[in-house]
């Protein structure tokens, strides 16, 4: 893996290597990286399903083109940003990619990266596909600390670096075009596992009139945070094949608690069912010889 994050964060002031470009997709998404690019000083050619979206674009200077054909035959460098893969397809279907070099930021799946690779390849492009871990906000903002995971052609890539690092940061993950989606995805399925353990914790204290759930929030947000300091032990965990070393609270213990957690949920009328799935895995893993161990264990039972 090559990190750039560290160094691509800061705007270009003059931008070199690729001083154009066109972008089709001006949702929240794209119009964010729009104005970035515009920002940055590059010559933007910029495209979207509906027209009326590229106004405030063209009048920070991007150049609006008559249809997707016509944007993409504007600049080698083609970018899209769009709803899902399936808009991508189709809003490249009457377009020469031949010489391009496209990078998609669309969110989708790994097979999706990998057929959009395939299919852009087959007509003649280059082809990198992007993650976005950020937020619109976040986007032409270097210390928001945004950036965009990318995988595919190397080349493509270190052609294009600077211009790519206008926006946001910038982590190429390797030549495998899906392997951007699946990090997206794994990294969003981590943030949807904290959102549902902080539902189920907002959900336990709500009942209570003297706990604010303003004044809960940063001592949830605190408890998380210093807590995430187990996942680079998991990942070495699960590198090395040992479980067990270095565990401070093995499964064993924490399974024996699990009631205390049930037990609070129904005192507090609060459904488990955020709470179970996990308890369940652990307590499995337990049972089967893992009781000594963290939660590196819990992967293998997920695989
Ligand atoms: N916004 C966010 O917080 C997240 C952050 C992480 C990455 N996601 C993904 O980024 C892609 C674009 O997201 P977006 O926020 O720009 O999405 P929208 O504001 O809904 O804009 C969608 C654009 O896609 C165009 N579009 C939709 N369907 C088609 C189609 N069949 N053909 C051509 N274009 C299409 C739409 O055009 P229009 O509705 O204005 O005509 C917008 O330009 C996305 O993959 C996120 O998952 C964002």
């Amino acid at each position: 893996m090559t990190d750039t994050a560290s160094d691509a964060v800061s705007l270009p002031t003059s931008p070199s290597t690729s001083p154009s470009l066109t972008l089709l997709g001006l949702g929240a998404m794209g119009a964010a990286f729009a104005r970035a690019w515009l920002a940055a000083g590059y010559s933007l050619t910029v495209w979207n399903r509906t027209p009326g979206r590229a106004e405030a674009l063209i009048a920070a200077g991007a150049r609006p083109a008559a249809s997707a054909a016509e944007a993409v035959a504007a600049s080698p460098l083609v970018v899209t940003c769009l709803l899902d893969d399936a808009s991508v397809g189709g809003a490249l279907a009457d377009t020469d990619l031949v010489g391009k070099d496209l990078v998609d930021l669309t969110t989708g799946t790994l097979s999706q990266a990998r057929a959009r690779a395939a299919w852009a390849e087959a007509r003649g492009a280059r082809f990198l596909s992007g993650g976005i871990m950020a937020v619109p906000p976040m986007i032409g903002v270097p210390e928001a600390g945004g950036y965009v995971l990318y995988s595919g052609s190397q080349d493509l890539f270190e052609t294009h670096r600077t211009t790519l690092a206008a926006p946001a940061g910038t982590r190429f993950v390797g030549g495998n075009p899906g392997h951007a989606a699946l990090q997206d995805v794994a990294l969003l399925s981590g943030m949807y596992g904290m959102i549902a353990g902080a539902a189920h914790a907002f959900a336990l204290v709500r009942g209570e009139k003297d706990i604010s759930p303003a004044e809960f929030a940063p001592l949830l947000a605190g408890w998380v945070g210093a807590m995430s300091a187990v996942i680079p032990q998991i990942g070495q965990q699960l590198e090395s094949g040992d479980y067990e070393s270095g565990v401070t609270s093995s499964l064993a213990m924490q399974v024996a608690g699990a009631q205390t957690f049930l037990a609070t949920a129904q005192d507090q009328n609060v459904s488990p069912e955020l709470l179970t799935p996990v308890f369940d895995l652990m307590r499995r893993r337990a049972e089967t010889g893992g009781g000594r161990e963290g939660f590196a264990g819990m992967v293998d039972l997920l695989t």
